[in-house]
């Protein structure tokens, strides 16, 4: 598996599935979420409309999925992200679980490519220094079946960069 780290817009990727930092309520909102749900068009909050009714949301560290709109992908991921309280809370494993059930998710439709933004690092407020450790942590640990590529999408420079510090540390 494949890991490439991108500037840019998520939006814009073409992968086969594209993971939103969504909410509990999947009631779409700012940031990557916000920007997700305007790209798709009104079919994707309708698909999460239909998920709320169903089972009541997405709990924090679980991953839903709907179809794409009219995104290039073919699949959106909805996994909402822990809030940041300090480090006490979990927020570390839940994380995890954010990446572990997305990429899992996507397995099961037989993805090969999925494009994560970094989820919890805008306004649920989870330093990126420590964020990115968990992220390259499940990542790598994760045993790959039918995906071939893993892209991160860092909408700014300075996210960017620690991304690439991480990497590079990993390969030493
Ligand atoms: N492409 C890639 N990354 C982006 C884009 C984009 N188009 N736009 C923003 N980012 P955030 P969270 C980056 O706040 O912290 C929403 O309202 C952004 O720079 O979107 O998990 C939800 O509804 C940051 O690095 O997600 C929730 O209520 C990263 O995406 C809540 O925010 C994540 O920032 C979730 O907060």
């Amino acid at each position: 598996m494949k890991i490439t780290l991108v500037r840019g817009d998520i939006t814009k990727e073409t992968v086969d599935a594209i993971v939103n930092a969504a909410n509990a309520g999947l009631m779409g909102g700012g940031g990557v979420d916000g920007a997700i749900h305007r790209a798709a068009g009104p079919a994707l909050a309708e698909e999460c409309r239909k998920i709320r009714e169903k089972q009541g949301g997405c709990r924090t560290g679980e991953a839903v999925m709907t179809g794409a709109g009219k995104l290039k992908a073919k699949y959106v991921i909805h996994t909402p992200g822990p809030v940041w309280k300090g480090g006490g809370a979990r927020e570390p494993e839940l994380l995890a679980n954010c990446y572990c059930n997305s990429l899992r998710l996507a397995e099961q439709h037989d993805c090969r490519s999925i494009a994560f933004p970094s989820i919890s690092t805008g306004v649920y407020g989870y330093p990126i220094e420590k964020a990115v450790k968990v992220v390259f942590d499940t990542v790598l640990a994760h045993a790959a079946t039918t995906l071939a590529e893993v892209r991160f999408v860092m909408f700014s420079e300075p996210d960017y960069k620690v991304y690439c510090d991480e990497q590079r540390r990993r390969q030493k």
